[in-house]
């Protein structure tokens, strides 16, 4: 397993996660040329899958655990608008048009917006948030994400007093989606938050990974991760954020009520009702890896633990 520094490395030995590193220390040693990069006319305005993305790494959020592989990260996926299978996502995406691109911030707000993708990256600066993200179906993921806090962009919005929840709506485009076909879900997808929850610094808003935007497997050109929750919770290709004072109900609450709740917080006392949520398979680390045991909240109890006082979290599931 160890191998002695004087050996030299091999080309077949250089990972993806070691390219990565490397251009990362790139980005973070000339973040001046890549602003100036990105300033260049031709450059800005078009954000195709796998460009370039100029970050600083976050402040408060770098896991100290080693990111799951940038192969395994875009090979391995849930993106049931693309087939059930994990790799169909990678392999049956390949005709999803990601420009032009608006997402549209409405409902119980001062000021409705239609962003593009432009002004999504200019709102606030980029961060890399090295993320633990925990599927329902028991397996992880450390994943380096690029992107910034949700509320940055909710703000801009200027949310009403009466707004109390945040209903996220995804891409349902059934020439180059050949998922909708399926009946699995009711399209498009669905997801939401309480406001508080969706206005917590940890929601990110990402546009990228591996110092990358985000490939269309990952939900190009613009998703939201919600570390705490299982990874249902996090909607991809994001085409319309809505303010509501009720409830909405999401994808997976409509099509199984009793195994999918609204809150999705990773619990690992509350099991499925068909699988335990006490471990967790972390992806990459091979066969005979021995699993995991799931921490309550993701790992980010400290961070949140709060937003839910005084609920039992067994009836809120
Ligand atoms: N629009 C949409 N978003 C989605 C899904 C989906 O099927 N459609 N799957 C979810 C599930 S179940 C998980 S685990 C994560 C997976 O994200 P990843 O493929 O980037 O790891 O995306 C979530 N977001
Ligand atoms: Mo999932």
């Amino acid at each position: 397993m160890f191998k002695s520094r004087s050996q030299p490395i091999q080309s077949s030995e250089i990972t993806d996660e070691s390219v990565w590193r490397a251009r990362r220390r790139l980005f973070l040693q000339a973040p001046g040329a890549l602003a100036l990069a990105a300033g260049l006319p031709g450059l800005a305005q078009a954000v195709p899958v796998g460009q370039a993305l100029s970050f600083n790494p976050s402040q408060r959020w770098k896991l100290d655990e080693t990111p799951t592989s940038e192969a395994d990260v875009t090979t391995y996926n849930n993106f049931y608008e693309f087939g059930t299978g994990k790799e169909d996502p990678s392999r049956q995406s390949g005709q999803f048009k990601t420009e032009p691109w608006t997402v549209q911030v409405d409902g119980l707000v001062h000021k409705p917006l239609t962003l593009d993708m432009d002004q999504i990256l200019k709102l606030a600066p980029l961060e890399e948030r090295i993320y633990r993200l925990r599927c329902v179906e028991a397996w992880s993921m450390v994943v380096p994400w690029v992107g910034y806090s949700l509320s940055a962009l909710l703000k801009q919005a200027s949310p009403m007093g009466s707004a109390r929840f945040v209903r996220f709506e995804t891409a349902a485009e059934p020439e180059t989606m050949p998922g909708l076909r399926s009946r699995i879900l009711d399209w498009p997808y669905v997801e939401a938050l309480r406001l508080d929850e969706a206005m917590h610094p940890l929601t990110l808003l990402a546009t990228g990974l591996y110092g990358k935007s985000l490939p269309v497997q990952n939900g190009a050109p613009v998703r939201l991760i919600v570390p705490w929750k299982y990874g249902f919770k996090s909607a991809k290709s994001l085409v319309r954020i809505t303010l509501t004072d009720t409830m909405p109900e999401s994808s997976w609450m409509k099509v199984a009520p009793h195994e999918y709740g609204f809150y999705a917080n990773v619990n690992p006392d509350v099991p499925h009702p068909r699988w335990s949520q006490a471990t967790e398979r972390v992806i990459g680390s091979g066969f005979f890896a021995t699993k995991k045991a799931t921490l309550p909240f993701n790992g980010y109890a400290e961070d949140v633990a709060s937003l839910y006082a005084n609920m039992d979290l067994r009836r809120y599931y």
